[in-house]
């Protein structure tokens, strides 16, 4: 059994309470939104290892700033609420007739359309300055890096692992990623298959690998060195689940030494000549011929009717 109380013997007059509830919300979204800032952000995924992952740590940093103070205004006035407005023992009096408040109303709508349409602003614009944010933008990207240097890298995806191509370096293939650091990336990414998507996700990008499309993305990455995860995300089959591989950015010297490494090694392993040209479709029947001969060439084992890409012996 609760007390009973004085009604609102306490409590403050009628019209102070919007002047209370704001300065119980003001300082709590002014702390949650400076700890999101300083706190918070640096461990935001996806990181900063390229200027797409930065991009998308920036939007969703920028978009908890936006959401704590609306968040906290709910909270905070449900608790004022809750204290000021709930049942008094006695009290059997009905609360007064509301009829509209042209105030809160108008601000209501134009608050709530000022937050929308600021959005479709914001969200286009971090789309067009990062050259598509990272996303495949399909066979004709609109919104393209400004540079002309860039390392393209063709992405073909199969049941259950992703290969990678550098046809700047004779279309040597490896089944391991690996990126020079301060570089402009394009990603042309395609299947074998059925539907699989490709998400490197500390670099910030995810396209999806569908057999018959060159789906481009483009990332540029910065002079952070490490590994990053390649992971599908399309349900693509049974193991869809197994299929992830880590990738690294190296130094640009080390990246040039590794690639022409690979291109020497498979030059003379006779894989190169051997591998189908990088197409956007495959005869599926030249796929467990292109099995059984690099088993041949250079021991790569693998289930019948399936191409693997050697596991590249150079670790840069
Ligand atoms: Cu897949």
């Amino acid at each position: 059994m609760a007390t009973p109380e004085a009604p609102t013997a306490s409590a403050p007059a009628e019209r102070r309470h919007g002047l209370w509830i704001f300065a119980i919300w003001l300082p709590l979204a002014v702390i949650a939104d400076i700890l999101i800032w300083f706190v918070w952000k640096p461990h935001m995924p996806p990181g900063t290892m390229t200027s797409s992952a930065e991009h998308q740590q920036f939007d969703i940093a920028f978009m908890a700033i936006l959401c704590a103070p609306v968040l906290l205004f709910v909270w905070t006035y449900a608790g004022y609420a809750l204290l000021n407005w709930h049942y008094r023992v006695g009290d059997e009096e009905d609360g007064p007739p509301i009829h509209g408040h042209a105030k809160i109303q108008a601000t209501w709508i134009g608050a709530t359309a000022v937050i929308v349409l600021g959005l479709f602003v914001f969200g286009t614009v971090e789309l067009i300055v990062p050259a598509g944010a990272g996303a495949g933008e399909g066979p004709q990207p609109i919104w393209q890096p400004n540079t002309s240097h860039m390392l393209e890298v063709q992405v073909i995806g199969q049941q259950w692992a992703f290969s990678y191509r550098f046809p700047q370096f004779g279309g040597m293939e490896t089944s391991r990623l690996v990126l020079p650091a301060n570089t402009t990336v394009e990603f042309h990414v395609t299947s074998l298959d059925v539907i699989h998507s490709f998400w490197a996700y500390q670099l910030g990008v995810k396209a999806d690998a569908n057999p018959g499309v060159d789906n481009v993305a483009y990332t540029t990455t910065k002079n952070q060195l490490g590994s990053f995860t390649v992971r599908c995300n399309e349900l693509c089959g049974l193991w869809h689940g197994a299929m992830f591989n880590y990738g690294h950015i190296v130094s640009q010297g080390a990246f040039r030494t590794w690639a022409q490494g690979m291109q020497a090694k498979e030059s003379s392993d006779g894989l190169l000549s051997a591998l189908p040209p990088y197409a956007l479709t495959y005869d599926p029947t030249v796929i467990p011929q292109l099995g059984s001969s690099l088993v041949k060439i250079i021991g790569v084992t693998g289930s019948p009717g399936y191409y693997y890409p050697p596991q590249d012996p150079v670790t840069p």
